[in-house]
């Protein structure tokens, strides 16, 4: 028997069957009480770095024992208000008290990504709303002012390692083709972003 979704107290009659089919004897009446139970706490550590058209998030859950799943919303115009206010993102089921990670991707570039992300139990009971934002990069902005320019070339020079070297540490958005290295391939990708200053990427 599947308790009902809204609390309440409610009247069963309880009968025998007979090979699945006949009632027999007499109804035993009983009355059940559904409680709601605690909603968990919220989820922490809830943060958005930006990369190149996407976003990374990563939380950690609340370690409440009624503890499902985590619901990440997002909109570009404010942050959602409940859960079921802008767009969903992922509502994702893991264990009380783990940490959690998500890559937000295929994202226009250059736009605030509001982001709320409610934790709730297996009834829908949710927690109050954590809320982190960022914006999103367009390939090439190593230096996030919105531009792909003169500027972000010199970055990519001192990041260039050549074909199958290992780049710098903290060179890893240089390398576009996500192959390992700062080369040629990377170049090619980096030249069709360049706009100039001030001016939006292409790409
Ligand atoms: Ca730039
Ligand atoms: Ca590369």
């Amino acid at each position: 028997m599947t308790a009902p979704m809204t609390s309440d107290t409610y009247t069963t009659d309880w009968r025998m069957v007979h090979e699945f089919v006949c009632w027999f004897g007499d109804a035993l009446t009983k009355q059940v009480e559904v409680v709601t139970p605690f909603a968990p706490g919220p989820v922490t550590n809830f943060t958005a770095t930006a990369g190149d058209k996407q976003i990374d998030l990563s939380w950690t859950n609340p370690s409440s024992f009624s503890f499902a799943r985590t619901m990440i919303r997002y909109s570009t115009s404010g942050y959602p208000t409940s859960p079921t206010d802008g767009m969903l993102v992922l509502d994702k089921a893991n264990t009380p008290g783990s940490n959690d990670s998500h890559v937000h991707s295929n994202l226009p570039y250059g736009i605030t990504h509001y982001y709320a992300a409610f934790a709730h139990d297996a009834l829908g009971n949710y927690a109050s709303e954590v809320n982190t934002s960022a914006v999103s990069l367009a390939p090439g902005d190593f230096d996030s002012d919105g531009d792909v320019d003169q500027e972000d070339f010199g970055i990519f020079q001192a990041c260039y390692s050549g074909n199958n070297r290992p780049y710098p540490d903290g060179c890893e958005h240089a390398d576009l083709h996500t192959d390992g290295d700062v080369d040629q391939d990377d170049f090619a990708e980096f030249h069709a972003c360049m706009g100039g200053a001030n001016q939006p990427p292409g790409c």
